[in-house]
């Protein structure tokens, strides 16, 4: 498959000239019952409302064309069959698979890739079998009693996905089980997780696909050393998820070991066992079996050549004529269900690390933006905080809206006629339509100028099922962006030089502690200026 750099697309020069006069939602009558009513595309539960961008049936004849023009669904089942997506021609680099879409197709009779669902099936069962042991009471504390925390230790990829997910599921938690997480290499974060535990009854989940991440392994030493001064034996408690050979590979250590493969990037991994641990723990095992099939069925979806047929697709498409063509820089993705309060922290990882890259797949200067800058907190509350700036100020910020029609504990009352799930959503739509078409006023401070694009995803229930095709339909989201920019979304190697340096500076640390006349070399004059400046030398 030969890739193409967008602006060498045909469909590139036809969006230019389009972008010159967008659809207007500003003009009377515009933003119309009809318009609503027709701009709506389905996809596994989920309606997408896009009647409040500023497109038109022009405009998505040409996004269709350069869907198309960009083989983005070409590139999308090549992924899925397990091309390796995760290289730059001709440069050293990872140079690998990307199969996370294998680990939710498991259940199918003739899965696209079969060794690695194979693989995943396989830990699928360990985890059955784990989840079993813990409901059936084979696997219990030395005092005989069930385990009814879990704390998973890991960070990035192995924390922000599987975070998400629980704190969108915990209504559907099993009754007296809690997860807490502890990601940060700030002490300050395991100390206030740890503090508030009741260790003899908790399992600690260590997560790291690589087994060598300077958080997970130094948060790991201060918990295990939490067990011991409690009394306790780690190995009792501790269980792990890693990838095959890591250095973390090491049953003797821990109560189970599970697997991820080199082949699932770690910002794409909480549908192996990078989620399915903890999450399983908390849902029970058909819980997490349920997040498999909300994202299979939004994998399959996406196969849809036809935009409107295809809401990762068209929210993909959406989002480059907004960024590339309308020239907005950021985005903002603001869910309307509380559940989903680390949902944006998650997309933040999962969309800048893959498409925040200003090189093509052939190693060139791409000549047009990249991925654009993702940010976003729940609604209601946003309203009251950074709405005011969506609205009035001077840059225009596309928003990405996710309600659900029904609430998820269901404990909901009238006051003053209406519940405050239709309060919720009432809101969401207002400021939909606010934003769209804005208000005219003889007072410049009313005036909101308005044409500020925006779509509703919308859902029925956040459920596991729900929940896992959402993530999915982000995932597929960003991985058809990145086709169509001709970057390579699978690697992040611009978290390397800051990790180098890092290390660097803890060396001189530690040679301090050796030998207090230690100072560092002079190739390293201004790191050894910040420690001193910094104030962390002084004795
Ligand atoms: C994600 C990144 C990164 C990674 C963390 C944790 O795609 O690769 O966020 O997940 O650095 O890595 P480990 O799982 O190897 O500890």
């Amino acid at each position: 498959m030969s890739y193409i750099d967008l602006d060498q697309l045909p469909s590139y020069a036809t969006l230019k000239t389009l972008a010159r006069s967008p659809f207007d939602l500003t003009a009377r009558g515009a933003v119309a019952a009809q318009r609503i009513q027709s701009c709506v595309s389905s996809t596994a539960g989920f309606d997408l409302l896009y009647g409040t961008q500023r497109v038109d049936d022009g405009v998505l004849a040409a996004l269709q064309q350069l869907a198309d023009e960009g083989g983005a669904v070409e590139q999308f089942l090549a992924m899925k069959k397990g091309a390796v997506m995760n290289r730059i021609e001709g440069y050293e680099c990872e140079n690998r698979q990307v199969l996370h879409t294998a680990t939710r197709d498991v259940f199918s009779e003739s899965p696209l890739e079969p060794a690695s669902s194979a693989q995943a099936a396989k830990e699928l069962e360990k985890l059955q079998r784990f989840l079993a042991d813990l409901a059936g009471g084979a696997l219990v504390n030395s005092r005989g009693e069930s385990f009814t925390g879990m704390v998973q230790v890991g960070i990035g990829g192995s924390d922000l996905g599987p975070r998400a997910l629980y704190h969108a599921l915990a209504a559907f938690r099993i009754s007296g089980r809690r997860v807490d997480f502890i990601s940060n290499v700030d002490p300050d974060d395991a100390a206030a997780v740890l503090n508030g535990l009741d260790l003899s009854r908790t399992l600690v989940n260590v997560v790291s696909k690589s087994g060598t991440t300077l958080e997970t392994l130094t948060n790991e030493e201060l918990v295990r050393q939490a067990y011991s001064n409690a009394g306790l034996k780690p190995k009792d408690h501790f269980v792990a998820v890693t990838g095959e050979g890591s250095p973390m590979d090491n049953p003797e250590r821990y109560l189970r070991s599970f697997y991820m493969f080199d082949y699932i990037g770690g910002r794409y991994s909480a549908t192996s066992m990078v989620g399915g641990v903890m999450l399983g723990f908390a849902l029970g095992y058909e819980g997490f079996v349920e997040i498999l099939h909300g994202a299979h069925e939004v994998d399959v979806a996406a196969e849809q050549r036809d935009i409107r047929k295809n809401i990762p697709l068209l929210m993909a498409l959406i989002g480059i004529w907004n960024h590339n063509f309308l020239n907005c820089e950021t985005l903002a993705v603001l869910p309307y269900s509380q559940g989903l309060v680390r949902f944006a922290a998650h997309l933040q990882q999962c969309d800048m690390e893959s498409n925040g890259k200003s090189i093509n797949r052939q190693g060139g200067k791409l000549a047009y933006q990249s991925g654009p800058i993702i940010w976003g907190e729940p609604g209601t509350n946003g309203q009251h905080a950074f709405y005011q700036l969506i609205h009035q100020g001077t840059t225009v910020i596309p928003v990405e809206f996710i309600g659900f029609r029904h609430s998820q504990y269901d404990q909901d009352m009238l006051v003053k006629e209406t519940s405050s799930q239709e309060k919720l959503l009432a809101n969401l739509l207002a400021q939909s339509l606010a934003l769209a078409t804005g208000q005219e006023h003889e007072n410049p401070n009313r005036r909101f100028p308005g044409n500020r694009p925006n779509s509703i995803l919308m859902g029925q229930l956040l459920t596991p099922r729900s929940m896992g095709a959402l993530l999915a339909i982000y995932e597929n989201k960003i991985a058809f962006q990145g086709f169509i920019w001709n970057t390579n979304s699978f690697d992040q190697e611009g978290v390397q030089l800051g990790k180098k340096l890092a290390t660097r500076l803890l060396g001189h640390f530690a040679g301090r502690r050796r030998d207090a006349a230690y100072s560092a070399a002079a190739e390293d004059e201004a790191g050894w200026a910040m420690l001193q400046m910094a104030g962390l030398l002084d004795d």
